[in-house]
């Protein structure tokens, strides 16, 4: 008997098959050891309930063949399968990547389109459908996260499947009269009203989609749409910030902290944030040598090129800043690329005066709220937030600030550094509200929710595209290709 439908009969047997189960569908498994908000957020909300979760396990091989492999976190089963290393090449780094990323963060100028690509993107999603449909049972909810899987559902429906799809989007959405420039919007649109229910960070991203849709598909039906802001947990998060760090960041009391943790990533601002910090030392030469910025940034997606550039601007920013302002006994500015886990960052948090979040754009961005839920009520730090960020429409106790603007951004720093405890205290209790009105748990329960009461679509005879046709007209493309270069 093979591995998947042993495993197949595991997932079937018992009472369990009378009830409802969860099920994840997201590009990683939590295995993966990535820094990423998707990953980190989710695992949270599933570990406690019976769920599913599938997605690619971190392995590439020459082919995709023969492939489900099972384990278990807490009540959480993770069914991860690999992907051929070709194929997830053009889905993750080329379409995902190079195309969808950009473009729904309004980065046009950096989308990169192929044909090859595309049909590498629609045809992992097949794949991935075809591996998930024998573990899966008729009552099962799937719940398919992110714009790796765009058209996942369309792919599910093409094979029968019958069951609830909910879809999530983490990052925005972008502005119809950008999302019109993307390379086959109009059918990546009508594979994504293969949903029941399609959910938003933000009341903007939610209304971007619809007008989009209202505009390219006149005649057909808006899917059901929501906004589901993603939260936090902020009492598990206050607890693990109250523990001894790892590290005294500021031992020197005399100076204040200004922490940034992201992923590095253009869409997070990192080289215009350096910008305003040298303009605010450049400004107030009497805050050198009593302030200094820590930059947490580990790596990510190191083979897409626009990656390996910032990766070089950015140190030579922190160059250029070091070899200007730093004197003997006082580094401005450090810039760390190791990635700490989550745990290890909260009492991090808690030991900056300002917590610097100036993405150009982003779906919600959870740093913000670890760096809320890790301070010190009685003493807290100042955030100051890039208003390009979902997390700002939720943050009102923030300093808000165009994340373009340095001189912006460098006063709100000033503003943070000089704040009395009295406003930092009530700007920080305003935000821990919304924290706990807005949970990790909340977001989980209230996306379940709507989705158990959508009107269902259920399976449809036919797609509304053919991969087969697509893969046939990339083959040929890369045919004339190679022709054209022996000719
Ligand atoms: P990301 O773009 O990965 O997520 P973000 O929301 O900031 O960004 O989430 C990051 C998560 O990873 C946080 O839990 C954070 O602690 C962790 N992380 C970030 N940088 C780290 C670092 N340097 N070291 C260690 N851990 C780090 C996507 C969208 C976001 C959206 C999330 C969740 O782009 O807009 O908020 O999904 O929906």
């Amino acid at each position: 008997m093979n591995e998947l439908v042993s495993a197949t009969r595991r997932l079937k047997d018992g009472d369990m098959e009378q009830h409802e189960r969860v099920v994840i569908v997201a590009n990683r498994t939590p295995a993966t050891k990535t820094a990423g908000g998707l990953a980190c957020g989710l695992l949270d909300a599933l570990r406690e309930k019976p769920s599913l979760w599938f997605g690619w396990s971190g392995e590439l091989r020459e082919d995709d063949s023969n492939s489900v492999q099972l384990s278990s976190i807490d009540s959480l089963t993770v069914a991860a399968i690999p992907l051929a290393r070709e194929a997830h090449n053009r889905y993750y780094n080329g379409f995902a990547n190079g195309v969808l990323w950009p473009a729904f963060h309004h980065r046009l100028d950096l989308m990169r389109f192929s044909e090859t690509d595309y049909t590498g993107y629609l045809e992992v999603n097949r794949h991935m459908a075809e591996q998930l449909r024998p573990l899966l049972r008729p009552t099962d909810l799937l719940w398919v996260h992110d714009y790796h899987l765009l058209p996942f559902a369309d792919m599910c429906r093409a094979q029968g499947l019958q069951q609830r799809m909910g879809f999530f989007l983490h990052i925005p959405f972008p502005v119809p009269s950008v999302a019109q420039a993307i390379p086959r919007i109009d059918e990546l649109l009508d594979a994504m009203c293969a949903y029941d229910l399609l959910g938003f960070q933000t009341e903007d991203d939610r209304s971007a989609f619809v007008n989009l849709c209202r505009e390219r598909r006149p005649q057909k039906p808006v899917p059901e749409t929501g906004v589901y802001p993603i939260g936090v947990d902020p009492h598990t998060l206050r607890k693990e910030a109250e523990l001894a760090p790892q590290v005294k960041l500021w031992p020197n009391e005399s100076i204040q902290g200004i922490l940034s943790v992201d992923r590095l990533d253009y869409t997070k601002g990192l080289p215009e944030r350096f910008k305003a910090y040298a303009k605010l030392l450049e400004d107030s030469p009497e805050l050198r040598g009593n302030v200094q910025l820590v930059q947490i940034a580990p790596p990510s997606r190191t083979d897409v090129p626009a990656y390996v550039d910032l990766r070089h601007q950015l140190t030579s920013l922190t160059g250029e800043i070091l070899g200007r302002y730093a004197m003997l006994d006082w580094q401005p500015l450090i810039y760390v690329e190791q990635q700490y886990d989550r745990a290890a960052l909260m009492p991090l948090y808690r030991q900056a005066r300002v917590g610097l979040v100036t993405p150009l754009r982003d779906g919600m961005n959870l740093v913000a709220k670890e760096y809320v839920a890790a301070q010190d009520p009685a003493d807290p730090g100042v955030l100051v937030l890039s208003r390009f960020a979902g997390a700002a429409s939720q943050l009102d106790g923030a300093l808000l600030v165009n994340p373009h603007d340095p001189g912006e951004v460098a006063e709100a720093m000033r503003v943070a550094l000089s704040m009395p405890r009295e406003e930092r205290v009530a700007r920080h209790r305003r935000m821990w509200a919304v924290l706990c009105a807005s949970t990790i748990e909340g977001w989980r329960n209230r996306c379940l929710e709507d989705l158990r009461k959508v009107k269902q679509k259920g399976a449809r005879p036919s797609v509304p595209f053919s991969v087969s046709e697509l893969m046939r007209r990339s083959r040929e493309a890369q045919d004339a290709e190679v022709e054209k270069a022996h000719s």
